[in-house]
């Protein structure tokens, strides 16, 4: 797709002070196929209103379009609809923003029919903030970037056109989620409790999971490879089968577009048993990194999902596993090499073995929607009907769930 593109080149204008962040946008930029000029930073101490930047750095970008003739400038700060064609105006040449970059890279790489609704979704929604004006004044392009992927063609459409699709959209996903919550429902009541790998992206969850399920996900050198999520049942020390769940990978600033649409796929991560949080050890970003992900999993509801830090790429930092000291709790592995990872099967045994527990508990014939709700919640092991109508329930389920009910409804031990 990229291959036959016109050419891309791009200038790139970041925050500077970061350059963990600059690093990350020119990679973003280059995945979507850009060639990267050059980058200028900035700093937003007294942001122009029409223009973001103020006039000796709009000034500095103008000498370097002279120079380059770029394509487009990718700017990696939150633009208004008005700076965006104000600064496109002024350098005449096309503005991306981070968000709109994003949700190109996750285009290119949606394969799946509801990956390819999801994406479609979010990029309308951005688009839909941006109809007023459009591009009139500039040149119409067709699949460069930021213009790619399903929404390409209501680009040029107006608003009424778009929302009308973003409805029939979202009850399309509507049907995904639906047919997704049974799914789940169905696993719960299997034996099997769902582990779920989360992080940042290219941290090495797909390639933990090739190595767990035996599985050959592609796991390339490249943010966003993966977007569907793949559920595989592993085995653990001593027998115990667990499903085991990819998926996509979060990011700094992750927009909110995204998150919206990919809820279904989310919500796969937010109903794990226990997370697992991968995290590249060998990033010099690490800690924000580990703060940004664990922000947008209590966002999407997993913030109560227990949850185990995995720290990945042990073979590429100083000293190997060696070096590893302090969090007791967490596991260190390397994906790539298998270096610790039978530890780590021994932690999620006993992390998923030290969450739930098992009640017997008498319920009266008055209380059917209790007895509903423990079937949702936990996992029922045997039911008996009482001969005066009622019930007990042998049941097993996470600690957090069941005190949480207790706390509300009147469980009768049996
Ligand atoms: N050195 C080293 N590289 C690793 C390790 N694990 C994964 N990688 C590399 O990191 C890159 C990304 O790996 P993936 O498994 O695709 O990462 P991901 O988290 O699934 O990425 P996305 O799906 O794009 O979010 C690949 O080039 C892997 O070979 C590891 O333990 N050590
Ligand atoms: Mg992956």
């Amino acid at each position: 797709m990229i291959e036959n593109l016109p050419d891309q080149r791009a200038i790139l204008l970041v925050p500077s002070g970061d350059d963990a962040r600059r690093l990350e946008f020119e990679s973003l930029a280059a995945s979507a196929g850009a060639q990267v000029a050059g980058t200028v930073t900035a700093q937003l101490r007294r942001p122009d209103p029409r223009t973001l930047i103020r006039s000796g750095k709009l000034e500095e970008l103008r000498i370097r379009c002279a120079e380059f003739a770029p394509v487009l400038l990718v700017v990696d700060f939150t633009l208004s609809p008005s700076q965006e064609r104000n600064l496109e105006r002024a350098l005449n040449c096309r503005v991306v923003d981070r968000t709109s970059l994003i949700l190109d890279i996750f285009a290119l790489r949606a394969r799946s029919r509801e990956g390819k609704l999801q994406v479609e979704l979010a990029q309308l929604r951005h688009l839909s903030t941006r109809l007023v004006g459009g591009w009139t004044h500039l040149e119409r392009q067709k699949g460069g970037i930021g213009l790619r992927g399903p929404g390409e063609t209501q680009l040029e459409t107006d608003r009424r056109l778009v929302s009308q699709r973003i409805r029939r959209l979202e009850t399309q996903l509507d049907g995904v989620m639906a047919r997704r919550r049974l799914g789940r429902a169905r696993r719960k009541r299997s034996d099997s409790a769902l582990v779920s790998l989360a992080g940042y992206t290219n941290v090495g969850k797909s390639t933990l999971f090739n190595r767990l399920a035996g599985a050959t996900v592609t796991a390339h050198d490249r943010p966003f490879d993966t977007l569907d999520p793949t559920i595989r049942r592993i085995g653990l020390p001593h027998g115990q089968e667990v499903l085991l769940s990819d998926t996509v990978g979060f990011i700094r600033d992750l927009p909110h577009e995204l998150i919206a649409a990919f809820n279904s796929t989310l919500e796969e991560i937010a109903s794990a048993d226990l997370i697992l949080h991968v995290i590249d050890a060998s990033a010099s970003d690490q800690v924000e990194r580990i703060d940004e992900v664990e922000r947008v999993l209590e966002e999407i509801g997993a913030g109560d999902t227990p949850l185990l830090r995995v720290f990945n790429k042990a073979d590429i930092i100083p000293g190997g596993l060696q070096a590893v000291d302090g969090d007791c709790g967490a596991a260190w592995i390397s994906a790539l090499c298998g270096a610790g990872v039978e530890e780590l099967l021994a932690k999620v045994a006993q992390r998923l073995s030290a969450g739930r527990l098992r009640r017997t508990v008498r319920l009266s014939a008055g209380q059917g929607r209790l007895r509903a709700l423990l079937y949702r919640r936990g996992r029922v092991l045997r039911e008996r009907l009482l001969p005066g109508g009622g019930w007990t329930l042998d049941l097993e389920m996470t600690r957090r769930a069941y005190e949480k009910l207790a706390s509300r409804e009147d469980i009768g031990a049996a």
